[in-house]
């Protein structure tokens, strides 16, 4: 179960500020990712292994359950390439680790989203890993709305805003016919993750709606409110689970500079019909990452 965190059943408390941003620190709120070590050379396999310290140096072992796991760790190359989503699990030297070889070679940016209990909020420390190898970067010069993974085609619909919060429908296909039969991974029917090109900032994202509230649909159709920090363009990743197998799909988005207009009127989003957990004070608390 998640926590409940009050006062985010109300869209307008999210309009975004340019502080209003995670994932940009090694250390926040006295916690600090250590000790990460990793895999030196693409292809060979290994594990990541870092620990989460407190201000003495204790590792912190004793955290809350977010979106179904204790941690979250999110690795992906600084050009946006090669993204991963995974769950190491805690070892009884206060160590989280899990088994890993990366693809290809370059500098990696690692997130840890943690919620400790002593904290009452959830945190993104972030570090860097160098991978030696041959570096071919795949910079992401230009926004691309529709994505295709293992014959899944996912388009996205709907505008990030900067300073105000707008929302974002992806539509899952499959050789044309809409797939209706996603899996809950991680508390919901997809799981998205944006970053902020350039210093990979971690934007705050609210899935809308629950599997099994009665209201949201297991596709075709996956909403989630997302607020962007500043104008730019922004990285975009939707987990989502199908037969049994977890796939990220990538994206690139241009947020747009917003309006008095769109500043008042965010959030109304019914035009897509969906219509779950707009005004769901509980399901926007679950939400909350
Ligand atoms: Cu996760």
């Amino acid at each position: 179960m998640d926590t409940m965190i009050a006062g985010h059943g109300d869209h307008a408390a999210h309009a975004a500020s340019a502080d209003d941003v995670r994932g940009l620190a090694v250390s926040h709120r006295g916690l600090t990712l250590t000790a990460l070590t990793a895999p030196a050379r693409a292809g060979e396999a290994g594990e990541i292994s870092f620990a989460v310290t407190d201000a003495s140096g204790v590792a912190v072992t004793d955290v809350e359950i977010s979106h179904d796991r204790p941690l979250h760790l999110i690795v992906v190359r600084t050009d946006g390439a090669h993204f991963r989503h995974v769950h190491p699990a805690l070892h009884g030297d206060g160590s989280w680790r899990i088994p890993f070889t990366f693809d290809a070679a370059g500098a990696y940016r690692v997130f840890a989203d943690i919620t400790p209990t002593a904290l009452g909020e959830t945190i993104t420390l972030t570090s860097t890993v160098e991978v030696a190898g041959e570096f071919v970067p795949e910079p992401r010069t230009t926004d691309a709305i529709t994505s295709n993974v293992d014959g899944l085609q996912v388009e996205l619909d709907g505008t990030l805003v900067a300073g105000g919060v707008g929302e974002l429908v992806f539509t899952v296909t499959r050789g044309g016919a809409p797939v209706t039969s996603l899996e809950p991974y991680l508390g919901a029917y997809g799981h998205l993750v944006a970053l902020r090109q350039g210093d990979l900032a971690y934007l705050h994202v609210h899935p809308l709606g629950v599997p099994g509230d009665g209201v949201t649909v297991p596709g075709p159709e996956i909403a989630f409110m997302a607020s962007a920090p500043t104008p730019g363009r922004y990285l975009l990743y939707l987990d989502l689970m199908e037969g049994g197998v977890v796939r990220s799909v990538p994206f690139v988005v241009t947020a747009i500079a917003a309006t008095g207009d769109e500043l008042a009127h965010h959030g109304a989003g019914t035009e897509h019909g969906h219509g779950a957990g707009h005004g769901d004070a509980a399901g926007h608390a679950e939400a909350h990452r």
